[in-house]
């Protein structure tokens, strides 16, 4: 599929620090040491809706580590996929009385402008559920020749005990992970099956529903195996980080890497990275609550997309934090700010806000720390901090520079 246009981004003068991201499955910070390009995976969205904040958020949190480690002297390997046949995606279709495809198509090309105005980097490859069906039949026969694949009815399931280390990335109890699954997605009381907690990889044909040929008899892909497969086929069967939303850790990401660990043999992805929930009046921000401020609204209302993205960035992205109107406005004012002190030419000395900036970015994506940074450039520059040096005569230029290449907002 085609993803999204690249903007251009700066070098900076010099190199960043090596990139620390948390892991979900161990609890810790790691130093990510990527042999060759880092390869990175983020799980896209299901387009049965436009972009909101909170998407958003979890792909600007996934940009800096991509930018992060551009900076620190690496090639990255970003793939990112598009769930383009799936339950809400096909239900929401049938309930607005639209074409599936046409749907997923409209909501898909919306996102790629919101992120092209977010100056998000696109992924390598942008990659579908629907035209990586010979991928995801080729990952079930794998997992069926491991012994982990059982029919119920005409559907094909996993067998999660098949992977040794299952539960080592949620690492919840069974309890919580039954309830869990069954919020998301799960079907855990299903009649046939061996664990409440398999999942499904191939839904047999259903009446008025798409279906493809397989050599499992005619159906689609299951949501979890779609992952494996495309970062399997795109990145290697091992990779840096799986990236996505804390609402991704179980069943998803549980489930993705313990079928490409069965299949394999080997650790799907060193790091598993998850950004915090958006909300908006007081609940997570999801299309199934209807609380949402769309990206693409903002934009229809001429907010400038570079506030939308400081905004983001004033969280923590491992944070859970509700977004609100007058958040925004404090960006467009802060940004006005900003673009006065870069509009000067010199100020305040450029280096130690690169360093302080990079050194932030690559210590767990700390982007309120960089912002922090920035504003105390700006302050001194302007002098609304009192008296402060101003003797660097080219520091707006590498400013400009960093906020670009570092936090990717271009002043
Ligand atoms: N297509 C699957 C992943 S393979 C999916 O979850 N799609 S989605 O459209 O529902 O979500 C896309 C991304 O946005 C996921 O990483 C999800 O974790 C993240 N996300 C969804 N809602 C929020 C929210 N309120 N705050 C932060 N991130 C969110
Ligand atoms: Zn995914």
């Amino acid at each position: 599929m085609r993803a999204w246009s690249v903007p251009d981004v700066p070098s900076l003068p010099e190199p960043g620090p090596p990139v620390r991201i948390h892991d979900t499955s161990t609890g810790t910070l790691v130093e990510t040491s990527p042999e060759g390009p880092a390869r990175l995976y983020v799980c896209g969205i299901t387009p049965y809706d436009a972009t909101h904040i909170g998407h958003a958020a979890t792909y600007v949190a996934f940009d800096l580590l991509n930018r992060a480690w551009r900076v620190a002297g690496h090639d990255v390997n970003y793939v990112q996929n598009v769930t383009d046949v799936d339950d809400p995606l096909l239900e929401r279709a049938t309930k607005v009385g639209i074409d599936w495809q046409a749907l997923a198509e409209r909501e898909t090309e919306l996102f790629r402008q919101d992120m092209e105005a977010l100056r998000v980097l696109p992924p390598m490859s942008y990659v579908g559920a629907v035209e990586s069906i010979p991928l995801v039949t080729a990952l079930i026969q794998r997992l069926d020749d491991a012994g982990a694949i059982y029919r119920v009815d005409d559907d094909l399931y996993y067998s999660v005990g098949a992977d040794p280390r299952f539960g080592e990335i949620s690492r919840m109890e069974r309890d919580e992970m039954c309830l869990v699954f069954a919020e998301r997605g799960g079907d855990p009381d299903r009649e046939g099956k061996r664990d409440p907690l398999d999942c499904v990889v191939w839904t047999a044909e259903r009446e008025g529903e798409p279906s493809w040929d397989s050599p499992f008899g005619r159906g689609r892909p299951g949501w979890h195996i779609e992952c494996a497969a495309i970062a399997k086929e795109h990145l290697g069967e091992s990779f840096d980080v799986q990236g996505g939303g804390s609402d991704l850790v179980f069943p998803h990401h549980e489930m993705s890497a313990g079928e490409g660990q069965v299949a394999s043999g080997a650790d799907f992805a060193r790091v598993y990275a998850h950004a915090g929930m958006v909300a908006y009046d007081g609940e997570k921000m999801s299309k199934s609550r209807g609380n949402l401020v769309f990206v693409s609204q903002l934009r229809n209302s001429d907010i400038d997309p570079m506030a939308i993205r400081l905004a983001l960035l004033r969280h923590h992205y491992r944070e859970n934090w509700e977004w609100t109107d007058q958040a925004l406005f404090d960006a467009v004012d802060t940004l006005q700010q900003w673009r006065s002190a870069l509009s000067l030419g010199g100020g305040a000395p450029a280096a130690p806000v690169v360093s302080a900036v990079t050194a932030a970015l690559a210590d767990d994506l700390d982007a309120p720390v960089a912002v922090a940074a920035v504003q105390a450039w700006v302050d001194a520059t302007l002098g609304t901090s009192g008296p402060a040096d101003k003797s660097d005569a080219a520091a707006a230029d590498v400013v400009r520079d960093l906020l670009d290449a570092s936090l990717g907002l271009a002043l």
